[in-house]
């Protein structure tokens, strides 16, 4: 078991102070990178006392820490899981060779890309969340909000540490570009679509957490498989605090559901908005949005890229080890295809479709909350239920980028969607009346063994 210094100025499980050039070289990004904090995080919320958990070792049973923390005393650092012995590449042509502890040469500039494509989401999330404070329903929500957005930026310092220990100089700049691009800034807009979208309100949040973390989840397995070592190490570490975060969006949504469903439990064409709650419709149009964005994240359907990021050994499938045939030669998936105005089936090389391989693992799994969503729907005796929009509906990357298709995946005339577009995402209407709802919804476990109503945040 690797031992944790946290009495470092960065706490770490990887020997910083050994090695005292690049110790010298986080600790220059350091300020740079509280400066970002300071500036870009969580407004107005820095100077409170925070209920948050810090990692402080990377062994299943004790990693975490409980404690009151003002924001930016947070112990950022850099954890990596503890190393498989003798660990061999387990997929692609490189299959069976032995892992790369350093970053080889070969595959430098692809590998920075990966990470640095990686490390652009962590701080855009804080960005997009920043003003979120303001309008949290409780305590409780407020503290898991800040609590997400800390370890996000800890990501960020997961991947720092991958581009400053490994990529010299090229990796040094790559950290501050980090640090100065913005989500949703035209100018310097961050890398992935999704992380320049605007996450308004609590519902938008949920929906993020639940699925755009989920991407996450999906990305760090497929990179945990990597034949890049250290960037395995790194993302299995973070694989553990994800977790979290998909729990905050899938309670929150559940939380929200199961108040709609009470309000209609005695009569399901109840206006609910009276009551405060969220009509299904209104809660469907922003699942349909967020699940579109975070497909999007998964790459394009067919991608030479994928492909050959699986057959250099640098990005697997999720759960490698469950496939037989590990190089993926000679082997097709079958997808629908958009052709003269309708989809067909067609077979694809599977180096070629591994983003949609992993995106249809995504899927399976975005499925199984819903199905959790709609038991609440199902125990009050309601007949509507949430559901998961067609692969097709909404897209900007890939097969199907900017076609009119409808939520069920059938392509319309284009003015036929425009006027229908409202029937499927946000409207104006939507957001202004989601904005008005500010109060808890109870009946959440707490943190820690605490009640929901703890003091999560110090307030005064
Ligand atoms: N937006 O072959 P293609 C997380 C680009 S979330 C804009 O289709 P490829 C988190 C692509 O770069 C996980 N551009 O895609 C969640 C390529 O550009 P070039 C984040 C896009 O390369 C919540 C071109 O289009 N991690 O951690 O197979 C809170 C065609 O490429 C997009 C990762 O993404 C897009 N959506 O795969 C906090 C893992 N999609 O080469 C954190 C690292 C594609 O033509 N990234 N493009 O210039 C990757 O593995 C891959 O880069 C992608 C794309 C999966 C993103
Ligand atoms: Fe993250
Ligand atoms: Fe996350």
């Amino acid at each position: 078991m690797s031992t944790v210094d946290l009495s470092s100025k960065i706490p770490n499980n990887v020997n910083l102070d050994q090695d005292k050039k690049l110790l010298r070289a986080l600790e220059q990004w350091q300020p740079d990178y509280l400066k970002w904090w300071l500036d870009m995080g969580p407004k107005d919320f820095q100077q409170r006392d925070v209920y948050l958990r810090t990692a402080i070792s990377v062994d299943a049973e004790g990693w975490a820490n409980f404690d009151y923390v003002k924001m930016p005393d947070y112990r950022w650092g850099i954890f990596l899981a503890d190393p498989v012995p003798d660990r061999t590449i387990g997929f692609g042509d490189n299959y069976g060779k032995p892992t790369w502890p350093v970053v080889p040469g070969e595959h430098r500039n692809t590998l920075r890309r990966l990470i640095v494509t990686q490390g652009d989401t962590e701080p855009a999330s804080v960005e997009q969340q920043r003003m979120l404070g303001h309008t949290a329903p409780s305590l409780y929500d407020l503290r898991n909000l800040f609590q997400v957005n800390v370890e996000e930026g800890r990501h960020l310092w997961a991947m720092v540490y991958l581009l400053h220990s490994q990529f010299g100089r090229d990796g040094r700049e790559e950290a501050e570009a980090l640090l100065e691009r913005r989500s949703g800034d035209p100018d310097k807009p961050r890398i992935l679509g999704a992380f320049n979208a605007p996450v308004d309100n609590w519902l938008d949040f949920f929906m993020f957490t639940m699925f755009t973390d989920r991407d996450g989840k999906y990305q760090l397995l497929a990179l945990a498989e990597s034949g890049f070592d250290p960037l395995s190490r790194t993302t299995r570490f973070m694989l553990t605090e994800e977790a979290h975060h998909m729990f905050v969006g899938e309670s929150g949504v559940e939380r929200i559901v199961q108040r709609t469903a009470e309000l209609m439990q005695q009569d399901e064409n109840e206006d609910v908005t009276r009551q405060g709650g969220i009509p299904l419709d209104m809660v469907q149009r922003y699942l349909n949005l967020w699940f579109a964005l975070s497909l999007d994240l998964f790459g394009g359907e067919i991608s030479s890229n994928a492909a050959s990021f699986f057959a250099d050994g640098l990005k697997g499938r999720y759960k490698e080890e469950s496939h037989e045939e590990h190089r993926a030669l000679d082997q097709h998936y079958r997808m629908t295809v958009p052709k003269d105005g309708a989809v067909v089936e067609e077979d694809v090389p599977l180096r070629n479709a591994m983003n949609e391989v992993l995106r249809d693992a995504y899927v399976e799994d975005c499925q199984r909350g819903v199905d959790r969503w709609n038991k609440h729907l199902e125990r009050a005796g309601i007949t509507v239920r949430l559901r998961l929009p067609s692969k097709r509906f909404y897209r900007h990357i890939g097969l199907y980028a900017d076609m009119p298709f409808d939520a069920d995946g059938r392509l319309l005339e284009r003015s036929d969607w425009d006027g229908r577009r409202g029937e499927w995402l946000p409207t104006e209407k939507d957001r202004a009346y989601v904005a008005t709802l500010q109060k808890a919804v109870r009946d959440a476990r707490g943190i820690k063994g605490h009640p929901f109503e703890y003091e999560y945040v110090r307030l005064d």
